[in-house]
Protein backbone atom coordinates (compact mmCIF):
# COMPACT_ATOMS: atom_id res chain seq x y z
CA UNK A 1 0.00 0.00 0.00
CA UNK A 2 1.28 3.56 -0.66
CA UNK A 3 1.94 5.75 1.86
CA UNK A 4 1.29 8.52 -0.57
CA UNK A 5 4.61 10.40 -0.50
CA UNK A 6 5.92 11.59 -3.69
CA UNK A 7 8.88 14.08 -4.18
CA UNK A 8 7.31 15.09 -7.53
CA UNK A 9 4.95 17.31 -6.71
CA UNK A 10 7.41 20.42 -6.48
CA UNK A 11 6.10 23.41 -8.35
CA UNK A 12 7.29 26.21 -10.58
CA UNK A 13 6.81 28.88 -8.27
CA UNK A 14 6.97 31.59 -11.25
CA UNK A 15 4.58 30.07 -13.16
CA UNK A 16 1.46 29.78 -10.37
CA UNK A 17 -1.25 32.05 -9.99
CA UNK A 18 -2.76 33.31 -6.41
CA UNK A 19 -5.79 30.92 -5.98
CA UNK A 20 -8.41 29.80 -3.21
CA UNK A 21 -9.89 26.31 -2.73
CA UNK A 22 -13.51 26.01 -0.61
CA UNK A 23 -14.94 22.61 1.01
CA UNK A 24 -17.33 22.14 3.49
CA UNK A 25 -17.34 18.85 5.40
CA UNK A 26 -19.31 17.10 7.74
CA UNK A 27 -18.86 15.74 11.02
CA UNK A 28 -19.84 12.01 11.65
CA UNK A 29 -20.93 10.04 14.67
CA UNK A 30 -19.74 6.56 14.90
CA UNK A 31 -22.54 4.03 15.86
CA UNK A 32 -19.45 1.33 16.42
CA UNK A 33 -16.81 3.49 18.00
CA UNK A 34 -13.11 3.67 17.32
CA UNK A 35 -11.22 4.08 20.92
CA UNK A 36 -7.84 3.02 20.91
CA UNK A 37 -4.95 3.30 18.23
CA UNK A 38 -1.12 2.80 17.93
CA UNK A 39 1.44 3.77 15.19
CA UNK A 40 1.05 6.89 13.10
CA UNK A 41 -3.15 7.29 13.40
CA UNK A 42 -3.97 3.26 13.39
CA UNK A 43 -7.49 2.08 14.91
CA UNK A 44 -6.99 -0.60 17.29
CA UNK A 45 -10.82 -1.64 15.78
CA UNK A 46 -12.53 -1.09 12.91
CA UNK A 47 -15.08 1.34 13.15
CA UNK A 48 -18.51 2.29 11.31
CA UNK A 49 -19.98 5.75 11.37
CA UNK A 50 -22.91 7.83 9.40
CA UNK A 51 -21.86 11.26 7.81
CA UNK A 52 -23.95 14.32 9.30
CA UNK A 53 -25.47 16.79 6.90
CA UNK A 54 -26.06 20.43 9.50
CA UNK A 55 -22.76 19.80 11.68
CA UNK A 56 -20.29 20.76 9.25
CA UNK A 57 -16.99 22.45 9.05
CA UNK A 58 -16.44 25.28 6.29
CA UNK A 59 -13.05 25.56 5.04
CA UNK A 60 -11.37 27.90 2.72
CA UNK A 61 -7.71 27.84 1.85
CA UNK A 62 -5.90 30.73 0.09
CA UNK A 63 -2.51 29.87 -2.23
CA UNK A 64 0.12 32.12 -3.46
CA UNK A 65 3.64 31.36 -4.49
CA UNK A 66 6.01 31.82 -1.66
CA UNK A 67 7.76 35.30 -1.24
CA UNK A 68 10.98 34.61 0.92
CA UNK A 69 13.01 31.32 0.70
CA UNK A 70 12.68 30.20 4.67
CA UNK A 71 12.28 26.70 5.03
CA UNK A 72 9.18 25.61 7.01
CA UNK A 73 5.34 26.12 6.02
CA UNK A 74 4.22 29.45 6.05
CA UNK A 75 0.29 29.82 7.38
CA UNK A 76 -2.41 32.14 8.72
CA UNK A 77 -5.38 31.24 10.01
CA UNK A 78 -8.24 32.70 11.10
CA UNK A 79 -11.19 30.75 13.52
CA UNK A 80 -14.69 32.49 12.47
CA UNK A 81 -12.71 35.45 11.25
CA UNK A 82 -10.30 36.11 14.10
CA UNK A 83 -6.78 34.65 14.14
CA UNK A 84 -6.53 31.64 16.64
CA UNK A 85 -2.85 31.05 18.15
CA UNK A 86 -3.58 27.59 19.57
CA UNK A 87 -5.40 26.11 16.42
CA UNK A 88 -3.14 27.68 13.93
CA UNK A 89 0.04 25.71 15.66
CA UNK A 90 -2.18 22.33 15.77
CA UNK A 91 -2.45 22.93 11.72
CA UNK A 92 0.70 24.13 11.27
CA UNK A 93 2.24 20.72 12.76
CA UNK A 94 -0.33 18.89 10.65
CA UNK A 95 0.72 20.84 7.79
CA UNK A 96 4.56 19.56 8.20
CA UNK A 97 3.51 15.95 8.67
CA UNK A 98 1.83 16.19 5.59
CA UNK A 99 4.51 17.65 3.67
CA UNK A 100 6.21 14.25 2.62
CA UNK A 101 2.80 13.84 1.01
CA UNK A 102 2.29 17.66 -0.62
CA UNK A 103 5.71 18.99 -0.86
CA UNK A 104 4.72 22.15 -2.64
CA UNK A 105 2.85 23.32 0.45
CA UNK A 106 6.95 24.50 1.36
CA UNK A 107 6.51 26.75 -1.44
CA UNK A 108 3.84 28.96 -0.65
CA UNK A 109 2.09 31.26 1.45
CA UNK A 110 -1.47 29.75 2.63
CA UNK A 111 -4.20 31.46 4.68
CA UNK A 112 -6.72 29.26 5.67
CA UNK A 113 -10.58 30.54 6.87
CA UNK A 114 -12.17 28.30 8.95
CA UNK A 115 -16.07 27.80 10.48
CA UNK A 116 -17.94 25.64 12.23
CA UNK A 117 -22.09 25.34 11.80
CA UNK A 118 -21.82 24.08 15.42
CA UNK A 119 -19.97 24.61 19.13
CA UNK A 120 -16.42 23.28 18.75
CA UNK A 121 -14.83 21.12 21.43
CA UNK A 122 -18.37 19.98 22.81
CA UNK A 123 -18.06 16.46 21.25
CA UNK A 124 -20.05 17.04 18.13
CA UNK A 125 -16.61 15.37 16.48
CA UNK A 126 -15.54 19.29 15.64
CA UNK A 127 -11.90 17.22 14.78
CA UNK A 128 -13.77 15.18 12.30
CA UNK A 129 -15.31 17.86 9.85
CA UNK A 130 -12.02 20.10 10.72
CA UNK A 131 -9.46 17.66 9.56
CA UNK A 132 -11.71 16.59 7.00
CA UNK A 133 -12.73 20.00 5.29
CA UNK A 134 -8.85 20.87 5.45
CA UNK A 135 -7.73 17.41 3.86
CA UNK A 136 -9.93 17.72 0.94
CA UNK A 137 -8.72 21.28 0.24
CA UNK A 138 -5.24 20.24 0.03
CA UNK A 139 -5.94 17.29 -1.88
CA UNK A 140 -7.77 19.63 -4.49
CA UNK A 141 -4.87 21.73 -4.37
CA UNK A 142 -2.67 19.12 -5.74
CA UNK A 143 -4.76 18.11 -8.26
CA UNK A 144 -5.83 21.62 -9.12
CA UNK A 145 -1.62 22.46 -9.47
CA UNK A 146 -0.42 19.10 -10.97
CA UNK A 147 -3.79 17.49 -12.34
CA UNK A 148 -3.27 13.97 -10.33
CA UNK A 149 -6.39 13.11 -9.36
CA UNK A 150 -8.98 12.60 -11.66
CA UNK A 151 -10.68 9.83 -10.89
CA UNK A 152 -13.42 10.27 -8.08
CA UNK A 153 -12.43 7.20 -6.32
CA UNK A 154 -8.79 7.76 -5.81
CA UNK A 155 -8.97 11.48 -5.14
CA UNK A 156 -11.65 9.95 -2.21
CA UNK A 157 -9.23 7.79 -1.06
CA UNK A 158 -6.33 10.00 -0.44
CA UNK A 159 -8.46 12.50 0.78
CA UNK A 160 -9.47 10.35 3.47
CA UNK A 161 -5.65 9.02 4.25
CA UNK A 162 -4.72 12.50 4.36
CA UNK A 163 -7.94 13.21 6.89
CA UNK A 164 -6.66 10.29 8.84
CA UNK A 165 -3.26 11.78 9.53
CA UNK A 166 -4.88 14.79 11.20
CA UNK A 167 -7.81 12.91 12.98
CA UNK A 168 -8.72 9.60 12.92
CA UNK A 169 -12.35 9.89 13.11
CA UNK A 170 -11.86 12.48 10.25
CA UNK A 171 -11.41 10.06 7.92
CA UNK A 172 -14.80 8.66 7.72
CA UNK A 173 -16.89 12.20 7.13
CA UNK A 174 -15.47 12.00 2.79
CA UNK A 175 -18.11 9.82 2.09
CA UNK A 176 -21.68 10.22 2.04
CA UNK A 177 -24.09 8.46 4.39
CA UNK A 178 -22.00 6.08 6.35
CA UNK A 179 -18.17 4.90 5.94
CA UNK A 180 -15.85 2.39 7.54
CA UNK A 181 -13.03 2.77 8.81
CA UNK A 182 -10.65 -0.36 9.67
CA UNK A 183 -9.47 -3.68 8.37
CA UNK A 184 -12.51 -5.77 8.18
CA UNK A 185 -12.38 -9.44 6.67
CA UNK A 186 -15.67 -9.16 5.44
CA UNK A 187 -15.72 -6.06 3.83
CA UNK A 188 -13.54 -6.05 1.02
CA UNK A 189 -10.91 -3.55 -0.21
CA UNK A 190 -11.57 -1.72 4.29
CA UNK A 191 -8.45 -0.62 5.21
CA UNK A 192 -6.53 1.09 8.62
CA UNK A 193 -5.13 3.64 6.24
CA UNK A 194 -7.98 5.43 5.04
CA UNK A 195 -12.45 4.75 5.14
CA UNK A 196 -14.18 2.94 2.29
CA UNK A 197 -17.70 4.41 1.62
CA UNK A 198 -20.92 2.12 2.54
CA UNK A 199 -23.45 3.95 1.02
CA UNK A 200 -24.53 1.11 -1.53
CA UNK A 201 -24.37 -1.36 1.85
CA UNK A 202 -27.28 0.87 3.75
CA UNK A 203 -30.85 0.49 3.76
CA UNK A 204 -32.93 3.47 3.09
CA UNK A 205 -34.39 3.57 6.34
CA UNK A 206 -30.82 4.23 7.35
CA UNK A 207 -29.80 6.67 4.51
CA UNK A 208 -32.00 8.93 5.56
CA UNK A 209 -31.79 8.13 9.26
CA UNK A 210 -32.09 11.58 11.95
CA UNK A 211 -29.95 12.31 14.48
CA UNK A 212 -30.50 15.33 16.74
CA UNK A 213 -28.12 16.16 19.21
CA UNK A 214 -29.28 16.89 22.79
CA UNK A 215 -27.25 19.65 23.82
CA UNK A 216 -26.90 18.83 27.67
CA UNK A 217 -23.73 20.91 27.94
CA UNK A 218 -21.06 22.75 25.39
CA UNK A 219 -18.63 23.62 28.07
CA UNK A 220 -15.47 22.77 26.52
CA UNK A 221 -14.04 19.37 27.50
CA UNK A 222 -11.66 19.08 30.34
CA UNK A 223 -9.95 16.09 28.47
CA UNK A 224 -9.61 15.64 24.64
CA UNK A 225 -10.22 12.31 22.64
CA UNK A 226 -6.25 12.18 22.24
CA UNK A 227 -5.90 11.68 25.57
CA UNK A 228 -8.45 9.59 26.12
CA UNK A 229 -7.37 7.26 22.87
CA UNK A 230 -3.92 7.01 25.10
CA UNK A 231 -5.23 5.91 28.26
CA UNK A 232 -6.63 2.59 26.34
CA UNK A 233 -2.87 2.15 26.46
CA UNK A 234 -3.09 0.44 29.65
CA UNK A 235 -6.97 0.14 29.60
CA UNK A 236 -7.43 -3.48 32.00
CA UNK A 237 -10.78 -3.94 29.30
CA UNK A 238 -8.52 -3.19 26.13
CA UNK A 239 -8.55 -6.52 24.42
CA UNK A 240 -12.29 -6.83 25.63
CA UNK A 241 -13.32 -3.91 23.67
CA UNK A 242 -11.04 -4.46 20.92
CA UNK A 243 -12.92 -8.26 20.53
CA UNK A 244 -16.51 -6.65 21.36
CA UNK A 245 -16.46 -3.81 18.45
CA UNK A 246 -15.45 -6.03 16.09
CA UNK A 247 -18.23 -8.49 17.17
CA UNK A 248 -20.83 -5.48 17.17
CA UNK A 249 -19.69 -4.12 13.75
CA UNK A 250 -20.06 -7.76 12.19
CA UNK A 251 -23.70 -7.69 13.52
CA UNK A 252 -24.37 -4.20 12.38
CA UNK A 253 -23.09 -4.91 9.17
CA UNK A 254 -26.00 -7.09 8.06
CA UNK A 255 -28.51 -5.02 10.34
CA UNK A 256 -27.65 -1.90 7.83
CA UNK A 257 -27.95 -3.87 5.16
CA UNK A 258 -31.62 -5.57 5.78
CA UNK A 259 -33.30 -2.49 7.43
CA UNK A 260 -33.50 -4.27 10.93
CA UNK A 261 -33.42 -1.27 13.38
CA UNK A 262 -33.89 -2.67 16.59
CA UNK A 263 -30.48 -4.42 16.00
CA UNK A 264 -29.14 -1.36 15.12
CA UNK A 265 -30.23 0.57 17.95
CA UNK A 266 -29.41 -2.07 20.30
CA UNK A 267 -25.32 -1.77 18.94
CA UNK A 268 -25.63 1.65 18.96
CA UNK A 269 -26.96 2.45 22.98
CA UNK A 270 -24.25 -0.64 23.79
CA UNK A 271 -21.39 0.86 21.43
CA UNK A 272 -22.14 4.20 23.36
CA UNK A 273 -22.45 3.22 26.80
CA UNK A 274 -19.37 0.99 26.37
CA UNK A 275 -17.52 4.36 25.02
CA UNK A 276 -18.21 6.25 28.30
CA UNK A 277 -17.71 3.11 30.70
CA UNK A 278 -14.40 2.99 28.94
CA UNK A 279 -13.61 7.09 29.89
CA UNK A 280 -15.03 5.92 33.49
CA UNK A 281 -13.06 2.76 34.00
CA UNK A 282 -9.60 4.77 32.70
CA UNK A 283 -6.96 5.43 35.17
CA UNK A 284 -6.82 8.29 35.84
CA UNK A 285 -10.56 8.16 35.63
CA UNK A 286 -12.93 10.58 33.93
CA UNK A 287 -16.91 10.97 33.35
CA UNK A 288 -18.01 13.78 30.53
CA UNK A 289 -21.38 12.94 30.81
CA UNK A 290 -23.75 14.89 32.90
CA UNK A 291 -26.56 14.03 35.05
CA UNK A 292 -28.98 15.44 32.34
CA UNK A 293 -27.69 12.90 29.89
CA UNK A 294 -28.80 10.26 31.84
CA UNK A 295 -31.74 11.94 32.94
CA UNK A 296 -32.85 12.03 28.67
CA UNK A 297 -31.44 8.35 28.18
CA UNK A 298 -34.20 7.69 30.97
CA UNK A 299 -36.90 9.50 29.55
CA UNK A 300 -36.22 8.01 26.27
CA UNK A 301 -35.71 4.35 27.48
CA UNK A 302 -39.51 5.09 29.13
CA UNK A 303 -40.94 6.84 25.88
CA UNK A 304 -39.60 3.91 23.57
CA UNK A 305 -41.28 1.22 25.97
CA UNK A 306 -44.57 3.03 25.70
CA UNK A 307 -44.73 4.37 22.59
CA UNK A 308 -42.42 1.03 20.65
CA UNK A 309 -41.37 3.77 18.29
CA UNK A 310 -37.90 2.58 17.37
CA UNK A 311 -36.08 5.52 18.20
CA UNK A 312 -32.48 4.65 20.05
CA UNK A 313 -29.76 6.97 21.22
CA UNK A 314 -25.86 7.38 20.60
CA UNK A 315 -22.92 9.52 22.48
CA UNK A 316 -19.97 11.42 20.98
CA UNK A 317 -17.27 11.87 23.35
CA UNK A 318 -18.92 14.30 25.28
CA UNK A 319 -22.72 14.63 27.08
CA UNK A 320 -24.43 15.23 24.01
CA UNK A 321 -27.09 12.78 23.37
CA UNK A 322 -27.90 12.29 20.03
CA UNK A 323 -31.20 10.34 19.08
CA UNK A 324 -30.92 8.32 16.24
CA UNK A 325 -34.53 7.36 14.48
CA UNK A 326 -36.06 7.08 10.88
CA UNK A 327 -37.76 9.88 8.95
CA UNK A 328 -41.04 8.32 8.68
CA UNK A 329 -41.70 8.99 12.97
CA UNK A 330 -39.85 12.50 12.83
CA UNK A 331 -43.33 14.14 14.12
CA UNK A 332 -43.90 12.08 17.04
CA UNK A 333 -40.17 12.14 18.13
CA UNK A 334 -39.73 16.14 17.88
CA UNK A 335 -42.83 16.42 19.86
CA UNK A 336 -41.38 14.01 22.69
CA UNK A 337 -38.35 15.94 21.90
CA UNK A 338 -40.03 19.83 22.52
CA UNK A 339 -42.55 18.04 25.16
CA UNK A 340 -39.36 15.61 27.51
CA UNK A 341 -35.91 16.55 26.64
CA UNK A 342 -35.57 20.21 25.12
CA UNK A 343 -36.07 21.29 28.84
CA UNK A 344 -32.80 19.34 29.94
CA UNK A 345 -30.55 20.86 27.44
CA UNK A 346 -28.48 23.89 27.90
CA UNK A 347 -30.42 26.84 26.67
CA UNK A 348 -33.20 24.48 25.86
CA UNK A 349 -30.97 23.89 22.26
CA UNK A 350 -30.79 21.02 20.67
CA UNK A 351 -29.64 20.65 16.73
CA UNK A 352 -31.51 18.89 13.72
CA UNK A 353 -29.17 16.54 12.04
CA UNK A 354 -29.10 14.08 9.68
CA UNK A 355 -27.82 11.20 7.70
CA UNK A 356 -26.22 13.18 4.96
CA UNK A 357 -24.87 13.66 1.17
CA UNK A 358 -21.24 14.01 2.08
CA UNK A 359 -18.29 17.09 1.68
CA UNK A 360 -19.27 19.45 -1.18
CA UNK A 361 -16.71 21.64 -2.99
CA UNK A 362 -18.30 25.63 -2.59
C1 LIG B 1 -15.19 7.86 16.99
N1 LIG B 1 -14.33 9.38 18.71
O1 LIG B 1 -15.16 6.73 16.49
C2 LIG B 1 -14.73 8.03 18.42
C3 LIG B 1 -15.82 7.72 19.36
C4 LIG B 1 -15.19 10.02 19.64
C5 LIG B 1 -16.08 8.98 20.14
O2 LIG B 1 -12.57 9.24 17.46
O3 LIG B 1 -6.84 11.49 18.30
O4 LIG B 1 -10.78 13.28 17.31
O5 LIG B 1 -7.79 12.95 16.50
O6 LIG B 1 -7.57 10.47 16.14
O7 LIG B 1 -10.89 11.12 15.98
C6 LIG B 1 -12.77 11.25 18.55
O8 LIG B 1 -11.39 11.21 18.47
O9 LIG B 1 -9.19 11.37 17.79
C7 LIG B 1 -13.22 9.89 18.21
P1 LIG B 1 -7.76 11.57 17.14
P2 LIG B 1 -10.57 11.80 17.25
O10 LIG B 1 -15.62 8.85 16.38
Amino acid sequence: MTDYKNPNLILETAKVEPGEITWRSPANLAIVKYWGKHGVQMPKNPSLSLTLSSSFTETLLEYRPRETSESGISLEFFFHQESNEPFRERLLKYLESVADIFPFLRQLDLTIYSGNSFPHSAGIASSASAMSALALCLTSLEHELFETLDDDAAFDQKASYVARLGSGSACRSIFPKAALWGEMGEVKGSSDLFAVPMAEHVHAVFANMHDDILLASTSVKHISSRAGHGLMETHPFAEARYADAKRNLSRLIPALRSGDLEEFGRIAENEALTLHGLMMSSNPSYVLLKPNTLEMIERLRHYRQETKHPVYFSLDAGPNLHLLYPANIIHEVRGFIEDELKPLCEDESYLEDWAGDGPVQV
